[in-house]
């Protein structure tokens, strides 16, 4: 159902999360009109804004700062004189189709992105996005209890990059909201170290499986112009890899969160004897393969 608040109108884009809100310039964004668009992100996870093409890299990266410390990538490339703004071009090979939370490879993942589409094909390169407290809140009592009291390992490893590593709760505790969601993700979760190996690779698969459901998922079709707002510590996303041709995005990406959650219940798995312990759950990125 539609909803207009003084001058916006929010339309749920599924029934698990997104919603679309008409009635904004971002580059005039009152104190009272970003409070209720903060709101509006906390409940539906991920909000898009259409007909934003006058969008400024400074009134962009405004946004960002609004919500928390803007993010300096590490390695993609940035907007020229605009280092806080990443583009992401597929042409240049930005073509982000597998699941993903963003940057959990690293000790404070950000927050929240803000994805502005400049260019974008006629039809195809929708990004989709899936609610992982839904996620969480529908897995059976025993697993979730089982998830609340282990953490799981993040790892990008490429030559261009070298490695990167970081230990997460598999179930985190959103700082705003007090709700728990689900924190693996398929692109980057190497495996669960209180587990043996063939558990661990189990239950991950499960729960990539299961965090990945089109049950939990929204799909945007862009238009040239719109902007994506997510919350990433609740969401996982993906960019449709089925079309040919230009598509081209400027993403802020804001930081100043620690994923939290139960404290580890179980000490790291010590593997008997001469078993072997890498877990199976690799990709090439991860380098032990
Ligand atoms: O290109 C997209 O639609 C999504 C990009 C993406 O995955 C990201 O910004 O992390």
């Amino acid at each position: 159902m539609t909803m207009s608040t003084r001058q916006l109108t929010v339309t749920p884009v599924s029934g698990a999360l997104g919603a679309e809100i008409r009635g904004v310039d971002l580059t005039d964004l009152t104190d009272d009109l970003f409070e209720r668009v903060h709101e509006l992100l906390l409940e539906h996870l991920v909000v898009f804004f259409p007909d934003q093409a006058h969008l400024t890299p400074e009134a962009h990266i405004a946004l960002g700062r609004r919500l928390g410390e803007v993010e300096v990538h590490p390695f993609l490339p940035k907007v020229e004189g605009h280092p806080e703004i990443v583009v992401l071009d597929a042409d240049q090979g930005a073509k982000a189709d597998e699941w993903h939370i963003d940057v959990t490879f690293r000790p404070n993942p950000p927050v929240a992105s803000i994805l502005h589409l400049i260019t974008c094909p006629e039809a195809g390169g929708d990004t989709m996005w899936s609610n992982q407290y839904l996620a969480y809140e529908t897995l059976s009592e025993p697993l979730r209890d089982l998830l609340d009291g282990l953490t799981a390992v993040h790892v990008l490893n490429t030559p261009q990059t070298g490695e990167h590593r970081a230990e997460h709760p598999v179930v985190r505790v959103h700082p705003e909201t007090g709700r728990r969601s689900l924190y693996v993700t398929r692109m980057w979760t190497s495996h669960i170290p209180q587990l043996s190996r063939p558990e661990s690779d189990a239950i991950l698969q499960h729960l990539f499986d299961h965090s990945e459901s089109p049950r939990f998922n929204c799909r945007y079709r862009w238009r040239p112009g719109a902007v994506a707002l997510w919350d990433n510590r609740a969401t996982q996303h993906l960019a449709v890899n089925d079309y040919t041709g230009p598509r081209r995005g400027q993403r802020v990406t804001v930081l100043g969160d620690e994923p939290t959650g139960d404290a580890p219940r179980w000490k790291e798995y010590r593997p008997r004897g001469d078993e072997r312990y890498w877990p199976r759950h690799v990709t090439a990125r991860h380098g032990y393969e």
